[in-house]
Formats: C-alpha cells, structure tokens, sequence
C-alpha cells in the first residue's frame, strides 16, 4: 500500500518540488495552499506524469475553521497520513523594527507559527492513534540566526525551532519521527513575496552566487524519510556552498 504525504505550501517553492519527489517515489500526495489554479495543475502533473493520487485541498493555514474543516473531511486511507510536510510559511517586509509594517508582522506570526501549529494539532492525532508517523517542519536559517532587519521573520523561525523540539519530546512516545530542515537562500518566489512582487529587488537577492533551488530541499526532505524506523534526523541545516551563514555570501564580482 502506497504511503501519504501531506504537504502544505505546494502551490510553489519547495513544497510543490517535494510533492513532485515524494510523487515520483510513490507516495500519494495531498497537496494544500491558497491558490487553487496551481493546486489543480499541480494535481494534473503528478497525475500524468506519475500516475500518483493525489488530493488537493484549497485552504488558508491561518484560519483554523478551515483547517479543521480540510483535515476534518479526510476520509479513508487520507486520513492515514504518514508524513506531514510544514512548509507554507512567508517573510513580509526587511525593515527596521522600528519601522515594521504591522499587517506584515501578523502575517508571519499567523501564517508561519499559528498555521504550522494548527496542522500539526489536527495531524498529530491521527498519527498517535496509529502510534507511526513523520512531522517535517521547513525552518530556516533566519531561526538559527538573527540578521538586521530580519527581527519578526527571524523570531518565527525560532519559534519553529523550538516547537519542532518540543513537538518531538511531546511525540516520542508515539513513535513520531519529528524533523526539522532550515535552509538558507534559496530562489523561489520567497524573495518576490518579501518585496511584495518588487522583482528587481527580489533578484538581487541571488546576484553573483549560486543559491539553492527548490530541488535542493526536496531531496533532502526525502532523504530524512527513508531512513531505518531507529533513525531519525532531529535539525538539518541546507546551505548553499557560497554562503556560510546569515550574513555571510560569497557573490562573484564583490569584495
Ligand atoms: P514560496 O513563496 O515559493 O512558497 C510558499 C508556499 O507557502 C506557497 O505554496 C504558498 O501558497 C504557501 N503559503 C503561504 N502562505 C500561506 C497560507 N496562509 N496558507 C496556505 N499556504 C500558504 O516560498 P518557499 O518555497 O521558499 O518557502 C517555503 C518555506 O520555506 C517557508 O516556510 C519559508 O519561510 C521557508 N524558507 C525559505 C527559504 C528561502 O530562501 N526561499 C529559506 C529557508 C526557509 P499559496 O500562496 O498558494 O497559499
Ligand atoms: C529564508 C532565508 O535568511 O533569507 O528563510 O531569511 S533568509
């Protein structure tokens, strides 16, 4: 019997990279986010191309009575899911604090804490009932390090941090596997949601070096699961090789 992976954030990024590699490998697929068109030619991809099941739910991470309601009419061998991807997640704005956007900074608690919360609180006792399952949550370097004007989104990543290992204290006993990967730059639409659609902005972000890729994070969410059932990966840390931590990037053509 094939496994099921949810991951939330599919329509983009890494979280549609991961539902293509978990497809490929097998695994029946639901894939969740807003946009709905690319949830549909997402479902369409993995269909033709893999011939996977797949099941796409359209909702928003941020609001609970949608959440309960997608996770509350899984029926069947969907309730049965494996692995839980927490991926949707967003930095808004790199300003000062001083000079923060509010609206921003609730979007990024809401959608990066709050969201991530909520699915693991629905998820989590579907995996205990069936004492087996595997919580992934995307963190990034940005909850490992603080750099300037990073301040919120900064502060949402650690706070996944420490509730990836809190989560996986309050799990073990349910022989859940919980797992943290925290990557640095990689060029997805995050820049773009950042700058809020400013592209120019968005794409000196990777002037003069090579970041990650999509791809990138998608193996490395595979690897982490097809380890023995005694292994498990607590934090990966995914780089690229120009960049050594937050602040420090090696771009060709720069002193
Ligand atoms: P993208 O912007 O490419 O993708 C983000 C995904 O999250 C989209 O599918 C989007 O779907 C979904 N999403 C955002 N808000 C919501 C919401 N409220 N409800 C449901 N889905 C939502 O970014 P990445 O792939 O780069 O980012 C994925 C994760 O990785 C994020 O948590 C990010 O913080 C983290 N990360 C990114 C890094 C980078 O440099 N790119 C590095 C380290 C971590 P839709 O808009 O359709 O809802
Ligand atoms: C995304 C990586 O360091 O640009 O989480 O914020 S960073």
């Amino acid at each position: 019997m094939h496994k099921v992976i949810l991951i939330t954030g599919a329509t983009a990024g890494f979280g549609r990279a991961i539902a293509v590699k978990f497809a490929e490998n097998g695994y029946d697929c639901i894939i969740t986010g807003r946009r709905k068109e690319l949830l549909e030619e997402l479902e369409d991809e993995l269909r033709q191309t893999f011939n996977a099941d797949v099941l796409p739910l359209h909702f928003d991470v941020r609001k609970l009575d949608e959440v309960e309601k997608a996770i509350g009419s899984l029926s069947g061998k969907w309730r049965d899911i494996d692995i839980l991807v927490n991926n949707a997640g967003l930095a808004a704005g790199l300003h000062p604090v001083h000079e923060g956007v509010i609206d921003d900074w609730e979007r990024m608690i809401d959608t990066n804490i709050k969201g991530l919360l909520y699915m693991t609180r629905l998820v989590a006792p579907l995996m205990a009932a069936r004492n087996q399952g595997h919580i992934i949550n995307i963190g990034s370097i940005a909850g490992k390090e603080i750099y300037p004007n990073g301040n919120v989104y900064c502060g949402t990543k650690s706070a996944v941090d420490a509730i990836t290992k809190g989560t996986r204290i309050d799990l073990v006993s349910h022989n859940i596997k919980v797992t943290q990967i925290a990557p640095g730059a990689a060029n997805t639409e995050f820049s773009l949601v950042r700058f809020k659609g400013d592209r120019e902005r968005a794409g000196h972000v990777y002037d003069g070096f090579i970041p990650l890729f999509a791809n990138d994070v998608a193996e490395v969410t595979y690897y982490v699961t097809i380890l023995p059932d005694h292994v498990n990966i607590n934090d990966l840390v995914i780089m690229p090789t120009a960049q050594a931590n937050a602040t420090t990037i090696v771009r060709r053509g720069k002193k």
